[in-house]
């Protein structure tokens, strides 16, 4: 894309380091002593001080004194609207009960689903602004939610309401995702296929008329959905135009990535039982592997994801948080950078592509965000720190200096 004259610039950064974080760059894409324009809330120019043009006086010229810049981050995986949370099966689980034993009696997922139907519009929409406002606290500017703890109809459009309302009080673009096969409700308790008609026939065209989703999403596991009630969703979400991605391979391989990649799905999340064949089909379909450090560590996971597999494969690696009360109650992408590297071994460059350039392809968003290049949004997130390695190694002092959505200061 051509650069934007000098002229309709409308804000220039001076002497700052850069992370551009372009697809193609290793090493953050690093640009030092570099400086970078914005016109129209785009990145306009970016290049070394010494070839700056001559900017004219209607220009804001900020003097960024050798801070680093680097796209707003994105989380491409969470579940913030919820109603309740699950601290007494976090207790439970002290006492030796395990995330599956919990989910089978009960509790887990449909607990939430109680909570969150019984809760109102307004009652969702204040305590998943609490976890939004946490996130873009950390120089979130992108962020995706899923509903799935409704079940029925009223609830799932409720949910994605709300994830909608949540765009509009933060700085932060949201991505909404349906997840209605996230879990069986108690009506439909034996009868699984009947629930899966019913999210395919019912709840997709609507949450389809309604416009209320970006992506379609399926929890495809043991306590979840099996192979071929995992298909029937992406079919229907298919017939609909919406893009579709998986919660695959978290606590067994059944294949569900294998089979996403058949759909030309956009990720696959959580991969720790992810097998090679699997990894190959991601790779050859362009998908993403969502790794969410968050949910490792809280369920204690021993099991990694198979890093090195995807890395050989070439299949790219996002990480998120995946902010939901029964397996990763923790909203901080500062901290999942730091989970990411200490955890999985990932790099710091890996880690940060993770939130940023991989993250933005997971949500079929990197033609806008993710990067930064000419022709982008100008999501900036303006960091006090040395070198980008600080962002992954420390956690507790938020180095967050700045943050720009389209251009604009927002904090
Ligand atoms: N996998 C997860 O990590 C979340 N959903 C899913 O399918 C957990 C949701 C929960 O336990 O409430
Ligand atoms: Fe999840």
């Amino acid at each position: 894309m051509q650069s934007v004259l000098s002229h309709s610039w409308q804000t220039v950064f001076i002497n700052a380091n850069i992370a551009t974080m372009t697809q193609a760059a290793t090493s953050y894409g690093t640009l030092e002593n570099a400086a970078l324009a914005i016109a129209d809330g785009k990145i306009a120019w970016l290049g070394h001080m010494s070839v700056l043009p001559t900017l004219n006086d209607a220009v804001e010229v900020v003097d960024v004194h050798g801070m680093w810049l680097t796209p707003g981050l994105i989380d491409c995986h969470t579940h913030i609207v919820y109603g309740g949370n699950r601290a007494n099966e976090f207790e439970m689980r002290l006492q030796g009960a395990s995330y599956e034993e919990i989910a089978e009696s009960g509790g887990g997922i449909v607990s939430t689903v109680k909570a969150t139907r019984a809760a109102s519009e307004d009652e969702l929409y204040a305590s998943a602004l609490k976890r939004l406002h946490a996130l873009h606290n950390e120089g979130v500017t992108s962020l995706e939610i899923k509903s799935g703890y409704g079940l029925d109809l009223d609830t799932e459009l409720k949910m994605l309401r709300v994830a909608k309302r949540l765009g509009q009080a933060l700085p932060v673009s949201i991505e909404k995702t349906f997840l209605g096969a996230h879990a069986l409700p108690i009506e439909y308790q034996d009868d699984s296929d009947g629930y899966i008609d019913l999210v395919c026939n019912t709840m997709i065209p609507e949450v389809a008329k309604q416009g209320l989703a970006d992506a379609v999403d399926v929890f495809c596991e043991g306590i979840g959905f099996n192979i071929e009630q995992t298909e029937a969703v992406f079919k229907a979400a298919s017939e609909h135009g919406i893009r579709v991605k998986v919660h695959a391979e978290q606590l067994s391989d059944l294949g569900g990535s294998e089979l996403a990649a058949r759909y030309n799905a956009l990720s696959s999340d959580h991969l720790e039982y992810l097998s090679k064949s699997g990894a190959k089909a991601m790779s050859g379909a362009g998908m993403v592997a969502v790794l969410l450090p968050g949910a490792f560590y809280f369920l204690r996971e021993t099991k990694l994801p198979p890093i090195q597999t995807l890395r050989e494969n070439n299949v790219r690696m996002a990480i998120a948080s995946d902010a939901n009360p029964g397996s990763s109650p923790i909203n901080s992408i500062q901290l999942m950078l730091n989970m990411a590297c200490t955890l999985f071994r990932m790099t710091p460059n890996e880690a940060l592509a993770g939130v940023t350039c991989n993250a933005a392809r997971a949500l079929g968003i990197d033609d806008k965000v993710g990067e930064l290049a000419i022709g982008m949004n100008a999501d900036i997130a303006m960091w006090d720190i040395k070198q980008p390695a600080e962002l992954c190694y420390q956690y507790g002092v938020n180095p967050l200096a700045a943050l720009y959505k389209y251009g604009q200061k927002v904090s």
